[in-house]
């Protein structure tokens, strides 16, 4: 398992996959937190992720947020803090490219960070939420904020303590944007699948979606995961790389290499 430390190893693509991306009309990517490291933003497996400093059953499950409000917040606030110094990295860029390429284009996320819709994107499907806002569970009041809160917890008008509106594990996911995702992912041509460990599901079964609906699916990823096993095409390297590399593969045709 790669750590890492190589350059970008985008293989020259095959022919036939450069038409495809020139020629399609649909197409979807999924981004994972691999998308944001090069922001700065840290991933949650592997070499230094979340999850090997944070108990996930502390952090992102509503058992936790019901022992610990005050302790929940305060790692959503730290996480705040480093994604407000955080901008979106040439991967966010190349895949905002795609956007105003492609008739149909939709990116789907499992990131709650927002830097998609930074880099410009507009279609953009949050399956986990979005760190700048927060939710009542009691009378449904939503609430964006655009910086970290003075106050923690913070309290609704209802009385009841207002938490971020994210999906922690145990949780369904938001239905209209699962549904969304689902369709996007069964209808598209091409999806890529960029800097997801694939393990953290229904996320992780959308590239499967696009599989049995005859789609092409390119994965991008640091290291190989359970796409790998069956994706058109795997590209070993940083995403903020290979993204800006293939993109100019297709949009500029003799830079491809054969
Ligand atoms: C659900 C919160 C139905 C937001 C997250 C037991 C009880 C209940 C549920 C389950 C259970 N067992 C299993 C489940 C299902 C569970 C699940 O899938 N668990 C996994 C761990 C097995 N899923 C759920 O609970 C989901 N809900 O199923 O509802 C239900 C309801 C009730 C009961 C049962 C079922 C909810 C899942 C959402 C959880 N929320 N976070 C937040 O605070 O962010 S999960 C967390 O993982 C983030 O959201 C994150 O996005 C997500 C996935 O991680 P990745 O994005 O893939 O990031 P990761 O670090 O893992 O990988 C990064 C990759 O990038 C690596 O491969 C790395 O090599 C690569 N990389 C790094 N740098 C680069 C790079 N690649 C390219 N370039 C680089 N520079």
């Amino acid at each position: 398992m790669s750590d890492g430390s190589e350059t970008s190893t985008a293989q020259p693509l095959d022919e036939k996959i450069i038409e495809l991306l020139r020629k399609a009309k649909r197409v979807s990517v999924l981004t994972g937190a691999g998308v944001s490291a090069e922001s700065g933003i840290p991933t949650f497996r592997g070499a230094g992720g979340i999850w090997a400093k944070y108990d996930y059953r502390k952090l992102a499950t509503p058992a936790g947020f019901a022992e610990d409000p005050e302790l929940v917040w305060e790692w959503y606030q730290l996480r705040q803090r480093e994604i407000m110094k955080a901008r979106p990295n040439r991967a966010h860029e190349a895949i905002s490219l795609m956007e105003r390429y492609y008739p149909e284009f939709t990116v789907i996320t499992q990131n709650i960070d927002g830097l998609h819709h930074r880099a410009g994107n507009s279609t953009v499907l949050e399956l986990h939420g979005n760190i700048w806002r927060m939710r009542c569970d009691r009378d449904h009041a939503l609430m964006d904020i655009s910086e970290p809160l003075d106050h923690i917890p913070p309290i609704c008008q209802c009385g009841s303590i207002l938490r971020p509106d994210v999906v922690w594990f145990g949780e369904s996911l938001p239905t209209d944007v699962l549904d969304a995702a689902s369709r996007s992912a069964s209808e598209c041509e091409v999806m890529f699948v960029v800097g997801t460990s694939a393990i953290v599901y229904p996320a992780a079964a959308l590239p499967v979606l696009t599989k049995n609906s005859g789609g092409c699916v390119i994965e991008v990823n640091l290291e190989p995961t359970d796409v790998t096993t069956y994706a058109d095409v795997s590209l070993r390297g940083r995403a903020s790389e290979v993204l800006p590399e293939l993109w100019t593969a297709v949009v500029n045709p003799e830079s491809f290499i054969k």
